[in-house]
């Protein structure tokens, strides 16, 4: 049983080491949470070795022989090692909580000229309005500038979700929420809404494209001021 545990531990290490598990990254904000996530993952990965190799230890020198129909000894507890074992979790989480606070409060932060973009979200689909009135139904961003999204939900509450971004919001009714994104990366990515919706939930799907800048001007003058939306309802 150990040596089949082992087998299977080091194929599955060897899977998630050199496995590709989170989509293509496409945004400053996105750095940060890949930063916090791979940060508490390899803590967990190295509790998990720890704790499993500890058991794998003690089934085999710790086992009884067939005969042995005794008690084991009467133990009551190890201060020491009950000490250690609370404050190596409590320095850990602390870590965690410290790191997460910081790119919490940065992701938050839309720095001193963001482009500002009114999202409205309903049953089910998704619109963008830009600061010159123009309408689209999809979300284009200029690289490398940060888009602050405000959202408003018309009806029930959705989910503002580009996963190649990482950032997630729900819009909800009666209350203004807001994202940050940064693009760093151009291209064209899905938005999806994360938040069960209706029955029309799950094609509740629109567009992202990331533009160079002047590319992206080019766009936002192109039938500004409504027209967008009629051409392309
Ligand atoms: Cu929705």
């Amino acid at each position: 049983m150990v040596v089949i545990g082992a087998v299977v531990g080091a194929v599955l290490t060897v899977i998630a080491a050199f496995g590709n598990w989170l989509p293509t990254q496409a945004s400053e904000e996105g750095k940060r949470i890949d930063f916090v996530f791979w940060l508490t993952t390899w803590i967990c990965v190295a509790i998990f070795a720890v704790v499993a190799s500890l058991i794998v230890y003690s089934v085999v020198k710790f086992r009884a022989s067939p005969d042995d129909d005794a008690d084991g000894a009467p133990i009551h507890g190890h201060t020491g090692i009950e000490i250690v074992w609370t404050a190596i979790p409590f320095v850990l989480v602390t870590v965690i909580s410290i790191a997460s606070a910081v790119v919490l409060a940065r992701n938050d932060d839309p720095g001193p000229d963001p482009l500002r973009v009114e999202v409205t979200a309903q049953q089910f689909t998704w619109s963008f309005r830009y600061p010159n009135g123009k309408v689209s139904p999809t979300l284009n961003l200029p690289l490398r500038r940060s888009a602050e999204l405000r959202l408003r939900a018309n009806d029930v509450i959705h989910s503002f979700w580009v996963a190649e971004f990482r950032q997630k919001q729900d819009a909800v009714p009666g209350t203004d929420t807001k994202v940050v994104v940064t693009p760093t990366k151009l291209g064209e990515y899905h938005v999806i809404c994360a938040e069960l919706c209706g029955l029309g939930h799950a094609v509740m799907r629109s567009r992202t494209v990331v533009m160079e800048p002047a590319a992206f001007e080019r766009w936002l003058e192109e039938d500004a001021e409504g027209e967008a939306a009629e051409d392309n309802p």
